[in-house]
């Protein structure tokens, strides 16, 4: 089994109830969730889309290949109400792939790790929270490491979901 770690974000919608039902489908369709975030309230960065986003990071354990596993996130972000208009706007939810296992994947449709994580605060909060030691393996250094040497200042700040 490889490790499947996750971003899920949106910010347009109920975006916490969001959150849940791309969960439930993740572990219907892809493996069950193995390790959860908290749950951050993150200011828009990339300047394309307005209002604050929710984020979370999940690890997941799968067998799945790694093409297969993409076409299954694209059709749960579609059945969540997911248009794509402008790159980096505003969405419903968006589900990234951010590693699988240590594995480095160049396709054209997909690129792991994911090229942004060292750049973005609302990544690399909440995978301190799930993994603060896995050492990211292009970078060399750990979660830990890369959070310290970042600079992005945007808002991250922890969710208080509603009961
Ligand atoms: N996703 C983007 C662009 N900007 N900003 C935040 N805070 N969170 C996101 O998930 C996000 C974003 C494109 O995928
Ligand atoms: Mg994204
Ligand atoms: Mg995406």
């Amino acid at each position: 089994m490889e490790k499947l770690v996750l971003i899920l974000g949106g910010n347009l919608g109920d975006r916490e109830k969001l959150i849940v039902e791309a969960k439930k489908n993740l572990q219907l369709k892809l493996g069950s969730i193995v390790s959860e975030s908290k749950i951050y309230e993150t200011a828009a960065w990339g300047g394309a889309s307005e209002g604050n986003y929710l984020n979370q990071v999940l690890i997941l354990e799968t067998d799945l290949e790694p093409l297969y596993i993409l076409q299954v996130i694209q059709s749960i972000e579609q059945s969540l109400g997911r248009e794509r208009i402008q790159k980096w706007g505003n969405r419903t939810m968006d589900i990234d792939i951010l590693y699988l296992g240590n594995q480095i994947i160049k396709e054209p449709q997909l690129i792991v790790p994911h090229p942004y994580i060292s750049e973005r605060k609302f990544v690399l909060v909440p995978l301190v929270d799930v993994w603060p030691d896995f050492i990211h393996p292009i970078h060399q250094l750990s979660h830990v490491q890369l959070l310290q040497q970042l600079n992005d200042d945007l808002d991250v700040l922890e969710f208080i979901a509603s009961s």
